[in-house]
């Protein structure tokens, strides 16, 4: 799934989002986050993004219930370009946002190609984590402020940004298939019709027929394809 831009939508598309956006955020609402907080979830990288895709979710529920499929799924902002006008919310108060071009690239790291550099969601989740905090703090206001944060519409179409990039690392990530048991001949053909490459710990006596008895990552765990699953016997 890909979100469209935010900055590609036509500003009344925007200004009516901006609208749903606090109109779904009541205090429970906001309060869901809060508590997500004080439970660990931003300390924990593979929490951070399962919470904030559920919490997306909820937002797209209500979208959708309104009468807003077009809404769904939510559109994405990247902060490396400008926040649009229309989501300038908070602009007024001790709450308002204060910079509105943060400018803060996820470009070349967290780019489809790259992705393949994370080999858990843990990493992911943790890169990510750092980079968007920065954007929180370059933004301040109520963006830096997690008790109250889901006030502002761009928080919720930033979260979508980061979404998108999890989403796009889970498409490169594939299931890696058991091999023991097998021969190092058939595991290592098995592995590469997978995507994946295989390294055999090193010992001349090693024959194609050898049983492997134990690798790594673990059978059934979740990998980028082109990962160097190693092979023990
Ligand atoms: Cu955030």
């Amino acid at each position: 799934m890909h979100r469209p831009n935010l900055n590609d939508l036509p500003p009344n598309e925007r200004t009516l989002l901006a609208s749903l956006i606090q109109q779904y955020t009541t205090p429970d609402i906001i309060d869901m986050h809060w508590n997500a907080v004080l439970s660990g979830v931003h300390n924990d990288p593979a929490g951070f993004l399962s919470f904030h895709r559920n919490y997306i979710g909820g937002l797209e529920a209500f979208l959708l219930e309104q009468g807003y499929p077009q809404l769904v799924p939510l559109p994405a902002w990247n902060p490396a370009e400008p926040i649009p006008e229309e989501f300038n919310i908070p602009n007024t108060g001790p709450e308002r946002l204060r910079n509105l071009n943060p400018n803060v690239s996820f470009s070349p790291k967290f780019d489809q190609e790259n992705l393949i550099n994370y080999a858990t969601v843990e990493e992911l989740g943790e890169a990510l984590m750092i980079r968007h905090n920065l954007v929180h703090a370059r933004i301040g206001g109520v963006m830096n402020n997690l008790r109250r944060v889901p006030v502002a519409p761009i928080f919720w179409v930033f979260h979508s940004f980061i979404d998108d990039i999890w989403w796009d690392w889970q498409r490169v990530t594939v299931v890696v298939p058991s091999v023991i048991g097998l021969s190092l001949a058939d595991a290592t053909s098995m592995l590469g019709n997978f995507g994946f490459r295989t390294m055999m710990t090193a010992n001349l006596y090693t024959s194609p027929w050898i049983q492997i008895k134990h690798q790594k990552p673990a059978p059934l765990t979740l990998s980028p394809r082109g990962t160097i699953v190693e092979l023990y016997y």
